[in-house]
C-alpha cells in the first residue's frame, strides 16, 4: 500500500494531567520504537501541554479532539489550530459523531474546521458515519458520501490528500458491536471512490481509518482489508498497556 498505517487513540473526556503523564510514560516504554505504524494520542485540551513535555521528541504524535476555525479573537471558550500547533499537536479530530449529535455540529462548521486545521499544518482526522436508521433504510452509503463531499468542499487535491478520514458507524461506537470487517471495508472503499470523484488519483494516498469498538483482538482482521489503513480507538485506548497491545496487533 502507498499508505502508512495510523492507530489513533481518542480518550474522549477522560484523564487528568497526572493520569495523562503516567499514560505517556507507559506508552512510550511500550511503543516508543514503533515506526511502521503512526501512533497518535488524542487527549482533552487540558492534558495536551503535559503530553508535549513527554512526547514531543518521540515517535508518538499528539492530537486534540476538536478545534475552532478562527485563528484568534473574540471566540470565548474556543481553541484555534495555531494554539494546538503551539503545544506540539500534529493531529486533530474533526466532526466526531459525539460532537455532531450532542453539540449539533454541522457539515458547514466541520468543513471550516478541516480547512483551519490544514492551513495551520495540522492533520485533521475527519470522522464520518451513518446511524442505525440510515443503515437499516439502505441510506448508509448516501449519508457517508454526503458527509465526505460537504466536509471536504472546495479543497484542492494537494490539501485533500493530507486529510485522514475515520469511518465510524454510529451503531458500533462504544456498543461493543464492531462492523464486520467486510462492512467496514465496503464503506471505506466507497469513501475512497468518493474521494477519487472529488480529487482524482490522490484518493489512493488518503488514509482511511475504521472506528467503533476496535480492540486488540479485532484490529488484525480489520488491518487486512485493502482500504482500511488503521483505526480510531476510543475505549480500548484508555489503558496504555492495552493500547500498546492493540498497536502491536495492528503491525
Ligand atoms: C468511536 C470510537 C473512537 P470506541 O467513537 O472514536 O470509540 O472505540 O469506544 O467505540
Amino acid at each position: 500500500s502507498k499508505r502508512h498505517p495510523i492507530i489513533a487513540g481518542n480518550w474522549k473526556m477522560n484523564k487528568n494531567v497526572r493520569e495523562a503523564q503516567d499514560y505517556a510514560g507507559e506508552l512510550l516504554a511500550r511503543v516508543g520504537e514503533v515506526t511502521d505504524v503512526d501512533v497518535v494520542v488524542c487527549a482533552p485540551f487540558t492534558a495536551l501541554n503535559a503530553l508535549k513535555d513527554d512526547l514531543e521528541e518521540s515517535v508518538i504524535h499528539i492530537g486534540a479532539q476538536d478545534l475552532f476555525w478562527g485563528s484568534a479573537g473574540a471566540f470565548t471558550g474556543e481553541i484555534s489550530a495555531e494554539m494546538l500547533v503551539d503545544i506540539a499537536c500534529t493531529y486533530v479530530i474533526v466532526g466526531h459523531s459525539e460532537r455532531r449529535e450532542i453539540l449539533h455540529e454541522t457539515d458547514e462548521e466541520i468543513a471550516k474546521k478541516v480547512k483551519a486545521a490544514l492551513k495551520a499544518g495540522l492533520t485533521p482526522i475527519l470522522c464520518v458515519g451513518e446511524n442505525l436508521a440510515h443503515r437499516e433504510e439502505g441510506r448508509a452509503l448516501a449519508m457517508v458520501r454526503g458527509q465526505v463531499e460537504k466536509d471536504l468542499m472546495d479543497l484542492p487535491p494537494a490539501e485533500l490528500k493530507r486529510v485522514v478520514i475515520a469511518y465510524e458507524p454510529l451503531w458500533a461506537i462504544g456498543t461493543g458491536k464492531t462492523a464486520s470487517s467486510q462492512d467496514a471495508q465496503d464503506m471505506c472503499s466507497a469513501i475512497r471512490s468518493t474521494l477519487a470523484g472529488i480529487a482524482g488519483a490522490v484518493a489512493d494516498e488518503v488514509n482511511i481509518l475504521y472506528g467503533g469498538s476496535v480492540k486488540a483482538d479485532n484490529i488484525a482482521e480489520l488491518m487486512t482489508q485493502p482500504d482500511i489503513d488503521g483505526a480510531l480507538v476510543g475505549g480500548a485506548s484508555l489503558d496504555a498497556e492495552g493500547f500498546a497491545q492493540l498497536i502491536e496487533n495492528a503491525r
